[in-house]
């Protein structure tokens, strides 16, 4: 049986997954596409073949009877409208995170869903099928390094669009990290703090960068994460675990090591999309194969609200300079590990 798609969102990563699911993984067809660009909608349908509709609404594409199921990449603040209208249909959603962006609208998607009985919702958050997170967790799971007491980490972009702005910093691009250090350490925060460093002269007036932002967990393990979106030289995610008995560090994308005109190198990447492609592959292929079985393993609802309310938190403490309990309501059964 193929899973039948409709995909809100024609934008960069939309059309990405647009490929993904149409040409690269196995089991699923795309059958119907929206954007509030209808321009970009019609041009993004011819390139997939066969019979695409194109809706004039995200509602229309949801209620659509051909579309199994919805993959949401529109922008964030459109997704709590798009989600909630997939679980009022029975549909399955994924959508791109943010879930929602802010946690009382992720709440709602939260309690809709629990309120449907159904599991139905799973978010973007690809780092946690990137083969090397998943090798640095399988490390710490094996004892290894001993207890995890600090980590380390940097997201740094070399530069971002002009829409990028405000707490896009946090909102956008820090919540890879509250998402995928939370599964890796099986911890969850209990406060951040946020520090802004002197701003890069790359940036604009508009968005403060870098940030350094702090976390806390339950067992008292402290973060640090740089996310500096000007860095210039390239597309880097660091990420190293201080334990007791040793340090596991994220391995770095393969690239040839290069030995040449007296200086010994590698490559650097500059762009998302190639350092997390495969991590979006597995992503969509679990997505297709667990939808059809009417199960959901990854990123929950839940998981989204947990970020939401983390990077709201985050949002207050630089607001405020001060530092910020984290606290969010007991995890309801529904979700139960
Ligand atoms: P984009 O701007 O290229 O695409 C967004 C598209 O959504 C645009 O074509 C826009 O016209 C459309 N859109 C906006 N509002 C809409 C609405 N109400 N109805 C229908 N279409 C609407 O952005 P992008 O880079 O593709 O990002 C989209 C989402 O994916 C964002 O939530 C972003 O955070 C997320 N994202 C995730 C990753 C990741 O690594 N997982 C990477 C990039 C982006
Ligand atoms: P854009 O401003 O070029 O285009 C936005 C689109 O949204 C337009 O097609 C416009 O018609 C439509 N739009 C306008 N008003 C709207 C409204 N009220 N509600 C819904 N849609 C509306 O911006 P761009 O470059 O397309 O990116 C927006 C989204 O893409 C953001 O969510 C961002 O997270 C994500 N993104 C992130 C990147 C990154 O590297 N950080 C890269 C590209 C996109
Ligand atoms: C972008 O939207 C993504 O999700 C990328 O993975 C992230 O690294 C980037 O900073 C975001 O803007």
């Amino acid at each position: 049986m193929t899973l039948n798609v409709g995909v809100i969102g024609t934008g960069a990563i939309g059309q990405d997954h647009i490929k993904r699911l149409a040409h690269k993984l196995t089991g699923a067809a795309v059958v119907a596409v929206n954007d509030i660009n209808r321009d970009s909608a019609q041009a993004t349908a011819a390139t997939i073949g066969g019979d695409v509709a194109v809706h004039g609404s995200g509602q229309a594409l949801i209620d659509d009877p051909k579309v199994d199921a919805v993959v949401v990449t529109s922008w964030g603040p459109s997704h709590e409208e798009f989600v909630l209208a997939s679980i009022a249909a029975g549909k399955p959603v994924f959508c791109e995170k943010p879930l929602a962006t802010t946690a009382a609208a992720a709440l709602r998607i939260v309690e809709a869903e629990i309120a449907s009985g159904r599991h139905l919702v799973q978010v973007g958050f690809m780092r946690r099928y990137d083969r090397g997170y998943r090798m640095l967790k399988e490390t710490l799971k094996a004892g290894t390094i001993g207890e995890a007491l600090m980590v380390h980490c940097a997201h740094r972009n070399p530069s971002v669009p002009d829409f990028y702005k405000g707490d896009m910093a946090i909102t956008d691009s820090f919540v890879h990290e509250i998402d995928v250090l939370r599964w890796l350490i099986d911890d969850d925060y209990v406060s951040t703090q946020v520090i802004i460093p002197r701003r890069t002269r790359r940036s604009r007036p508009d968005l403060d960068d870098p940030h350094i932002i702090l976390l806390e967990t339950r067992s008292g393990i402290r973060i640090d994460v740089e996310v500096f979106v000007n860095c210039a030289y390239g597309y880097d995610i660091q990420c190293e675990v201080v334990g007791e008995d040793g340090i596991a560090r994220l391995p770095e994308p393969m690239s040839i090591q290069l030995r040449k005109e007296e200086r010994l190198g590698n490559a650097i990447l500059n762009d998302w999309k190639l350092r997390f492609i495969e991590a979006y592959d597995v992503e969509l292929q679990e997505w297709i194969d667990t939808t059809k079985r009417g199960e959901v393993h990854g990123p929950s609802a839940w998981d989204g609200y947990f970020t939401a309310v983390t990077s709201d938190a985050c949002v207050e403490a630089k607001r405020s300079g001060k530092l910020v309990p984290i606290s969010v309501r007991d995890r309801p059964s529904f979700y139960a590990r």
